[in-house]
C-alpha cells in the first residue's frame, strides 16, 4: 500500500521551510521515526520523522527546495499488516492548517500517532545567522557561506542586498578567504569494501563551524596544571548538599563559577573580534557554552549570567543542560550567545589536547584528567591532585603574555580560593 509523507506543521506561524537535506533516497526501507528530511526555517532548523515506516518509492522534493506545510515530500510503500486502520480523528491539529487530519493506528500499540510529531533539533552558531530561508538559499546558490555575510537589516537581519554586497566584495578581494569548495575524495572501494553514510546535520554543522574557526582565527594554547587537591576536598565534602538541591558537584561547574571570574578579571577574553569594522566587542554579560558529548556529536549549550549564579545553582543548571542536550532537547535560545567555552574531557580520561575556539569568541578552556602526582614542595616530594588545563586563544586579540597570565591565575584560585577575597 503507498502512503504518502506530507510536511508536517513545524512550529506556530510557519507556513512553508526550507529543505537542508534530504537524508534518505529511494529503495531505502525506513522505520518509524526515522529522521528522513532536515528542514530550516527563520526560527529553527528541525528533522522531520517518517510518520510511517516502509519503502521508499518516490521523492518529490529537492535539497534548496522550499516546501509548503502540507506538501508532499514523499511516497512510501508498506506491508498492510503493519498498519491496520486509518481514521480520520477530530482534533488533531495537523498537515493541513486547522482542518481534521488522518492518524495511523500502530497495530501493536492502538495508539495513535499523529502526522504532525517533529522533533526540535538543537541549533548551533552556524544556524543563528538571522536570514530568512529564500535569502540563505540565495546565498547557497551563489557558493556563499551566509554566516560571512553583514546583516544590516534590524538586529543585523540578512537581506538579498547584503547577500549581493558580500559576493561583489568576495570577487573584488584578491586575497578572499571565502571557501572555495571541498575537494573530491577517491574512491576508496578500490582498496576494500566501505559503507556509506550521510553526515547528520551536528556533524556538518560541527565540521563547517570548527573549518571556519581554524581558517579565520589564529589560534594558540597555552598549558598548565593546577593543584585542586584543597578543592577536590571541598567538592567531595560539599558533593551532598549539591545533589539535594538536585546538582552534581562536579569540576565542570567549579571551573564554571572560576572562568565567571576570570572573565571580569581579563575582559579580553569575554570579547569578540569585529575585523570588519576594526572593533574589539567588550560584553558587560557573562555567558559560558558547555561542550556537551552527546549520542549525536558535540553540543555547545550556553550558560547565561554563570556571574550571578551560586556553584550549587551551577551544577543543577548543568545537569539540566546536559540532560536536554543528550535528549535533543535545547531549545536554539539555549545555544546562543556564549563569550567563552569550557570543554571537560576529564570524565574520559587524557593529559592534554588543543580545544578550538569557538567563532566569535576569543578563548576556550580545556581540561583533561585530574591525578595524584609526586609534587616537590619545600625540599621533598609530597603527593597533589593535579588537574591539567589548556587555554586555546585568539592571537588576533590575546597575546600570549594575558594568556599565561589568565591560566596562571586561574591556577592559583584554584590552589589558594581565598585569593579572589583580596
Ligand atoms: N578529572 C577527573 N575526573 C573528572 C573530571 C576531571 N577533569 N571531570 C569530571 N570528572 C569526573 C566527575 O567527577 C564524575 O565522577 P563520578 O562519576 O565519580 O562522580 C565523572 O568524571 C563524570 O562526570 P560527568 O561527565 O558526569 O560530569 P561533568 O560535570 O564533569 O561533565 C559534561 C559534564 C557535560 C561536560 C560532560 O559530561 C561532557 O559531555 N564532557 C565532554 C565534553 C566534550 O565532548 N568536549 C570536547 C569538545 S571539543 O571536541
Amino acid at each position: 500500500m503507498k502512503q504518502e509523507i506530507k510536511l508536517p506543521e513545524i512550529a506556530d506561524n510557519v507556513v512553508s521551510g526550507f529543505l537542508a537535506r534530504i537524508l534518505v533516497k529511494v529503495g531505502d526501507v525506513i522505520e518509524k521515526d526515522q529522521s528522513i528530511i532536515e528542514i530550516e526555517t527563520d526560527k529553527a532548523a528541525t528533522d522531520i520523522p517518517a510518520p510511517i515506516g516502509g519503502k521508499i518509492v518516490d521523492i518529490r522534493v529537492h535539497a534548496g527546495d522550499e516546501i509548503r506545510v502540507g506538501q508532499t515530500i514523499m511516497v512510501v510503500e508498506n506491508d498492510v499488516r503493519d498498519v491496520t486502520d486509518v481514521k480520520e480523528v477530530k482534533g488533531v491539529k495537523g498537515v493541513t492548517e486547522g482542518k481534521d487530519v488522518k492518524v495511523v493506528m500502530d497495530a501493536k500499540s492502538e495508539a495513535p500517532h499523529d502526522l504532525t510529531s517533529s522533533r526540535p533539533h538543537v541549533l548551533t552558531p552556524a544556524y543563528l545567522v538571522p536570514a530568512s530561508p529564500s535569502v540563505r538559499r540565495f546565498a547557497r546558490e551563489l557558493g556563499l557561506d551566509i554566516n560571512r555575510v553583514k546583516g544590516t537589516g534590524p538586529g543585523g537581519r540578512i537581506s538579498n542586498d547584503d547577500v549581493k554586497a558580500h559576493a561583489k566584495e568576495v570577487i573584488q578581494s584578491p586575497k578572499s578567504t571565502q571557501f572555495a569548495g571541498y575537494a573530491e575524495v577517491p574512491d576508496f572501494s578500490k582498496w576494500g569494501p566501505v559503507d556509506y553514510q550521510p553526515m547528520s546535520r551536528i556533524r556538518t554543522i560541527t565540521a563547517e563551524s570548527t573549518v571556519n574557526s581554524w581558517q579565520t582565527i589564529p589560534q594558540v594554547v597555552q598549558f598548565d596544571k593546577a593543584d585542586i587537591t584543597e578543592v577536590e576536598k571541598f567538592r567531595l565534602m560539599s558533593k551532598t548538599a549539591v545533589e539535594k538541591a538536585g546538582g552534581k558537584l562536579t569540576m565542570t561547574a567549579i571551573l564554571l563559577k572560576l572562568s565567571a571570574m576570570a572573565l571580569r578579571q581579563f575582559p579580553k577574553f569575554n570579547a569578540s573580534v569585529d575585523m570588519k569594522n576594526k572593533q574589539i566587542v567588550y560584553k558587560n554579560y557573562i555567558n559560558i557554552g558547555i561542550a556537551v558529548d552527546t549520542e549525536l556529536g558535540l553540543l555547545v549549550p550556553v550558560v547565561q549570567d554563570v556571574d550571578k549564579k551560586s556553584l550549587t545553582e551551577l551544577s543543577v543548571e548543568i545537569n539540566g543542560i546536559a540532560e536536554r542536550a543528550r535528549n535533543r532537547k535545547l531549545t536554539s535560545e539555549e545555544m546562543q550567545g556564549g563569550n567563552f567555552t569550557i570543554s571537560n574531557l576529564g570524565g574520559i580520561g587524557g593529559t592534554s589536547f588543543t580545544p578550538i575556539v569557538y567563532p566569535n569568541q576569543v578563548a576556550i578552556l580545556g581540561v583533561s584528567k585530574s591525578g595524584i602526582e609526586p609534587v616537590y614542595r619545600d625540599g621533598e616530594f609530597v603527593p597533589r591532585t593535579m588537574l591539567p588545563l589548556s587555554l586555546s586563544y585568539d592571537h588576533r586579540l590575546i597575546d600570549g603574555a594575558d594568556g599565561a597570565r589568565f591560566l596562571v591565575w586561574m591556577c592559583k584560585v584554584l590552589e589558594q580560593p581565598f585569593l579572589t577575597w583580596l
